[in-house]
């Protein structure tokens, strides 16, 4: 670690406990610190060499410091998508971990350390040396404020007719510091991992390892019932909600008077679409648009929850949006926002294979009808990646 000149480090969620040396890590090795989903929270996103999320959900800046580093340092993460990690033999890697079954078994490391992350790091930190050339790490710091500027900007992208990008932006900007976050398995997915800025005290979780639907609702109750006096917000798809997220809607009925803070938002992507898969029949298969098995009823989500005595918001229109999450988190009960989102607004990753995009194309050949639609929105969302950016 003293001797490489371009250092990556991947946390995950082993790392939460031992925020404060990881940081002090990164700022003697001049590093980045790329986040393993399930450890989004281990450290704020507003730190200026956090590159975010890595992986098929994740940013390009943690895609682009694991293709050009020397030294790899992982922290408590079993993150499991080896193409998203050096190739083999080009970083020295060192691993900390607790679990001695994980340690050594994604990347061929140097030095493999079974231990606690912050009692580890503790003991290595008088070892390092403070790296003189800064040159890597600011490398890294100004990809990563452009890749926030493109988030930006491919969130405020007009869509037919609320873009999914903006409502994870617009709470980006308006996040309680002690809020708790929760998104199910769907398109949502996507959008916390790359749209949603950590700061503060801010958790966060979802179904990491089976990546199964359902959840996003049930973890945010769950978060009420250990911290009743932080607020909580769910992001859940409209198949989600029809599979358990509006009975779970009857559980906060019946408990949401006993919490200290009232507040639990349920963000419902209402898109008439099980649209994660949708995308992934279309990148992995080839195979268009299957309505048979993809659409979904129509339901009035919102007027579910009004039924019930919670607030419930309807949108349509983009500039709802943050005036919504505004009215959301200063209620005095839970509240449902009941979101159009446009279905397709690809969530293509930051550096889809080759092989993926050839898939996407053959599917629109082969007659999706959103074919256009989503042609369109693609362009328009993935042309912000390119576009000249402001200065500073
Ligand atoms: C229990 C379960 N069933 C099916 C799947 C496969 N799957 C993953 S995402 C998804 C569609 C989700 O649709 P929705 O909740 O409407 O979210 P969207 O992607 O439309 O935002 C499906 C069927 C799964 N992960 N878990
Ligand atoms: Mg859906």
């Amino acid at each position: 670690m003293n001797e490489g000149s371009k250092v990556a480090i991947l946390i995950g969620q082993g790392a939460r406990g031992a925020a404060a040396q990881v940081r002090e890590v990164a700022e003697l090795l001049g590093a980045g610190v790329a986040k393993a989903l399930l450890g989004k929270d281990s450290l704020p996103d507003d730190l200026p060499y956090v590159t975010g999320s890595i992986g098929l959900l994740g940013t390009r800046p943690s895609y682009e410091m694991m293709r050009d580093c020397d030294t790899l340092l992982t922290v408590g993460s079993s993150f499991p998508y080896t193409q998203f990690l050096p190739e083999p033999g080009q970083a020295r890697g060192v691993q900390i971990d607790i679990d001695p079954k994980m340690i050594g078994l994604r990347y061929s490391n140097e030095f493999n350390i079974v231990a606690d992350a912050g009692n580890a790091l503790r003991a290595l930190i008088p070892h390092l040396e403070r790296k003189q050339d800064r040159s890597w790490q600011e490398g890294l710091e100004s990809s990563i404020s452009r890749w926030w500027e493109t988030m930006h900007d491919e969130a405020m992208v007009s869509a037919d007719p609320v873009n999914p990008m903006r409502l994870f932006a617009e709470l980006s900007s308006r996040l309680p510091e002690n809020a708790m976050l929760s998104a199910d398995s769907g398109s949502s997915a996507n959008w916390y991992a790359r749209q949603l800025k950590f700061r503060g005290e801010v958790r966060g979780s979802l179904s990491g390892n089976l990546a199964t639907m359902g959840p996003g609702v049930p973890y945010a109750i769950g978060a009420k019932f250990a911290h009743p006096g932080r607020p909580a917000i769910a992001f859940a798809g409209d198949g989600a909600m029809q599979m358990n997220g509006l009975a779970e809607l009857i559980t906060i009925k019946h408990y949401w008077r006993e919490w200290s803070d009232p507040r639990l938002v349920v963000a419902v992507l209402h898109n008439n679409d099980l649209n994660q898969v949708t995308w992934e029949m279309r990148a992995m298969g080839g195979v268009p648009a299957f309505r048979e098995s993809q659409a979904l009823p129509d339901v009035d989500y919102a007027g579910f929850a009004e039924s019930l005595g919670l607030q419930g918001i309807h949108m349509d229109n983009p500039d709802d949006v943050g005036p919504a999450w505004e009215k959301a988190l200063a209620a005095d009960r839970p509240t449902l926002l009941d979101v159009r989102t446009d279905p397709d607004i690809p969530p293509i990753p930051p550096h889809a294979t080759l092989e993926q995009a050839r898939k996407t194309a053959e599917a629109m050949v082969k007659g999706d009808d959103s074919a256009w639609g989503v042609v369109k929105e693609g362009v328009k969302t993935k042309i912000q990646e390119f576009l000249p950016h402001k200065e500073g």
